[in-house]
């Protein structure tokens, strides 16, 4: 449990980072800010708390793949907070030969072991990497996997859930960004998705809802689930889609579109707000 005094620092370390996603977006002119936003919480506390990255022995090591690979920026900004990309290098997102393209290209320096980006997939590789540390022996290791809800419709990812449960690999922690938005519109008018949470116990995993803006929620779900046996984990965090600001929240259109200058400053001077607010309580 976060006391209030370390929950209020890494919320304003949360809104900086998310700063840095729009600023990497704005200056690249493309990007997708919505899905970053959603996810950029947990991705930020999975990284600076659960994930044991500075584990030496790789057979130790957890691994994440971030299978909505379009949240990259999300990613790049939390990579930077641990300190494995200098902040300068976030505004090259996108130019040719940087290191932090569209979607995340494997690069082991950054800690990127697979190349996302088609939907999907994540998960299926997750799969042979949690079938492959149990073959290896490697029982401290954990696969995490980030997916979008859009994500679910495609086929292949209940293939994997399948054979997740069959393989009994209580090393795969699954992690849902629940916001109900695809890039289409939401998700439950375009391929409905609930009810969620029985579909995956139904596919034989152990599922854990809770509220990805809640801190607390988040370390305890991520807690949990490294404790399961004998079961893969499904983590459905209900998110918002642009979150934090205000005219983004919900708003189809910023999946992908780049913030216009005046949208950017706007975007900005509301985290401000809400930085200052946090720091006066
Ligand atoms: C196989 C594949 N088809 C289509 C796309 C284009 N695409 C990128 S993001 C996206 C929508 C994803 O929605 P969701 O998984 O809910 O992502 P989030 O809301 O978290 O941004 C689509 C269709 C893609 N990247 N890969
Ligand atoms: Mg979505």
């Amino acid at each position: 449990m976060l006391s209030k005094e370390e929950e209020k620092e890494i919320l304003i370390e949360i809104l900086e980072i998310k700063k840095d996603i729009l600023k990497m977006i704005y200056l690249a002119k493309s990007g997708h800010p919505g899905g970053s936003l959603s996810c950029v919480t947990l991705l930020y506390l999975l990284h600076a708390r659960i994930l044991n990255l500075r584990e030496k022995n790789k057979k130790k090591r957890d691994l994440f793949i971030l299978s909505k690979g379009h949240a990259a920026p999300a990613l790049y900004a939390v990579l930077s907070r641990i300190g494995l990309i200098p902040n300068e290098e976030l505004y090259t997102l996108r130019q040719f030969d940087s290191r932090l393209q569209g979607h995340p290209v494997r690069n082991q320096a950054l800690n990127i072991e697979i190349t996302t980006g088609s939907l999907g997939m994540g998960l299926s590789i997750g799969v042979g990497c949690a079938l492959a540390a149990k073959i290896d022996g490697e029982n401290e290791k954990k696969i995490y996997i980030l997916l979008g809800d859009g994500e679910l419709d495609e086929g292949a990812v209940w293939e994997a859930a399948m054979a997740a449960n069959h393989y009994k690999l209580d090393n795969l922690i699954a992690i849902v960004d629940r916001n109900g938005l695809q890039i289409d519109g939401n998700t439950e008018e375009i391929m409905s998705l609930e009810p969620l949470a029985e579909k995956w116990r139904a596919f034989g995993w152990h599922v854990i809802e809770f509220d990805g803006a809640n801190l607390n929620q988040i370390l305890e779900a991520f807690q949990k689930a490294r404790n399961v046996i004998k079961k893969p984990t499904i983590l459905i965090s209900y998110l918002i889609k642009g979150a934090d600001i205000s005219f983004m929240e919900h708003i189809k259109k910023y999946h992908g579109r780049t913030p216009t200058s005046e949208e950017y400053e706007e975007a900005i001077r509301e985290l401000n707000i809400i930085q200052d607010q946090l720091k006066n309580q």
